[in-house]
C-alpha cells in the first residue's frame, strides 16, 4: 500500500472512531493514539520522508490535511466536555463556603423587644390593637377636649371614610383604651406599636413614629409605686447606677402628670454632647390615669387608681446609639443598618 493509500484509510479510521468519542477518557485515548509524538500522524510524516519525489506534494497535501482534520475535532470534543463535566467533576467540596449574608432585625424593633422584655419581667403582660382607630377610642375617651389641637387635621391623619370618625392612631393609647373596656382590674399591661402624626419631617420628627406605653389599674396604685417601677426600668436600661428625676408636666388623661429624665448615660450626669451640657435624659411622660378616663370605661374611680407612661422608640434609639437624625431610620440604607 503507498504512502497516500495508508493516508486515505488513516482517515476513515480517524473519522469514524471521532464519532464515537462519548467521553473526555474516550477523547484523551484518541489523542494517545494518534495526536502524539510517537502517535498514528507522526508516523506518517516520517514516512514521508521515504516516498518518491513525485508522490510527496499529493502525500503532503493529503497528510496535511488530515492533521489539520483531527487536531481541529479533538478541540472541538475537548471543549465540549470541558464544559460539561459531570457534576462531581465541577463541584470542588474543598473550596471555603461562600458567606451567605444574614438579615437581622430592625433598630427599632430591637429597641421595643429590649424594653418589652423588661416590662415583662416586671409582670406586664403585652396587649396590641388596630393603627386605623376612630375618634372615641384616640381622643374622645382619653378625655381629649372636641377642640384640643391634635384633634385637628393638621396634626392627625384622617381617614376619608363617609362617617369621618376614623383615623391614624396618634397614640397606643387606644390599645389601653380597648383594655379597659373588656377587662376588669387588676390590670398591668404595655402597649408597643407604631403611631401616626402629621407633622413636618425634620431631623427630629417623621409622620411614623413607634410608642411602648404601659397601663397599670388596682385598688391602691400610687404615684410613687409609678416612680419605683419606672425608676426600675431606668436603671436595667440606662444602667445600674442611673437616677431619675421627676418633673411636672401636662397630659389630657393623666393627673398628676410627669416627664421622667434620667442620668446622662454617657457622662454619668456631668454634662456632654448627648445630654447638652445637662447631665440630664429625658426619657418617657407618665402620670396618674384621669378620673374622668377610668369613669368613662366603667371603672370606679373612688375604687381605683392606675398610672400611665409612654415611651418613645426612635428617641429612645437614637439616645442609645447616638444617631442624630430620625429619617435615616426609615430609608432602609444598608450601609446604616448594618452598623446596629
Ligand atoms: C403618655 C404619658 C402619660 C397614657 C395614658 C393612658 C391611658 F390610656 F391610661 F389613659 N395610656 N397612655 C400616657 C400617660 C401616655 O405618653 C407620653
Amino acid at each position: 500500500m503507498n504512502l497516500r493509500d495508508r493516508i486515505l484509510s488513516l482517515r476513515e479510521e480517524i473519522q469514524s472512531s471521532i464519532g464515537g468519542i462519548t467521553s473526555a477518557e474516550m477523547l484523551e485515548e484518541f489523542r494517545l493514539k494518534h495526536l502524539v509524538r510517537k502517535g498514528t500522524l507522526q508516523a506518517m510524516v516520517e514516512a514521508l520522508r521515504d516516498v518518491p519525489v513525485e508522490e510527496k506534494p499529493l502525500a503532503g497535501k493529503e497528510l496535511n490535511s488530515l492533521k489539520a482534520f483531527a487536531e481541529g475535532e479533538y478541540k472541538r470534543l475537548k471543549e465540549t466536555f470541558d464544559n460539561q463535566g459531570t457534576a462531581e467533576e465541577l463541584l470542588d467540596t474543598t473550596l471555603p463556603g461562600r458567606n451567605a449574608e444574614s438579615g437581622h432585625l430592625h433598630i427599632i424593633t430591637q429597641t421595643m423587644d429590649e424594653i418589652t422584655r423588661i416590662f415583662a419581667a416586671l409582670g406586664f403582660t403585652v396587649e396590641e390593637g388596630p393603627e386605623i382607630e376612630d375618634d372615641y377610642h384616640n381622643f374622645e375617651a382619653l378625655n381629649f377636649p372636641p377642640d384640643h389641637p391634635a384633634r385637628d387635621m393638621q396634626d392627625t391623619f384622617h381617614i376619608n371614610d363617609p362617617v369621618g370618625k376614623y383615623l391614624l392612631r396618634t397614640h397606643t393609647s387606644p390599645v389601653q383604651v380597648r383594655v379597659m373596656e373588656r377587662q376588669k382590674p387588676p390590670i398591668r399591661i404595655i402597649a408597643p406599636g407604631r403611631v401616626y402624626r402629621n407633622e413636618a419631617i425634620s431631623a427630629r420628627s417623621y409622620c411614623i413614629f413607634h410608642q411602648i406605653e404601659g397601663l397599670v389599674v388596682d385598688e391602691g396604685v400610687t404615684f410613687s409605686e409609678l416612680q419605683g417601677t419606672l425608676l426600675s426600668f431606668a436603671k436595667q436600661f440606662y444602667g445600674a447606677k442611673s437616677v431619675v428625676r421627676f418633673r411636672p408636666s401636662f397630659f389630657p388623661f393623666t393627673e398628676p402628670s410627669a416627664e421622667m429624665d434620667v442620668t446622662c448615660y454617657i457622662c454619668g450626669g456631668k454634662g456632654c454632647r448627648i445630654c447638652k451640657g445637662t447631665g440630664w435624659l429625658e426619657i418617657l411622660g407618665c402620670g396618674m390615669v384621669h378620673p374622668k378616663v377610668l369613669s368613662n370605661l366603667n371603672i370606679d374611680p373612688e375604687k381605683y387608681t392606675g398610672y400611665a407612661f409612654g415611651i418613645g422608640i426612635e428617641r429612645t434609639a437614637m439616645l442609645k446609639y447616638g444617631i442624630d437624625d430620625i429619617r435615616i431610620l426609615y430609608e432602609n440604607d444598608l450601609r446604616v443598618l448594618k452598623q446596629f
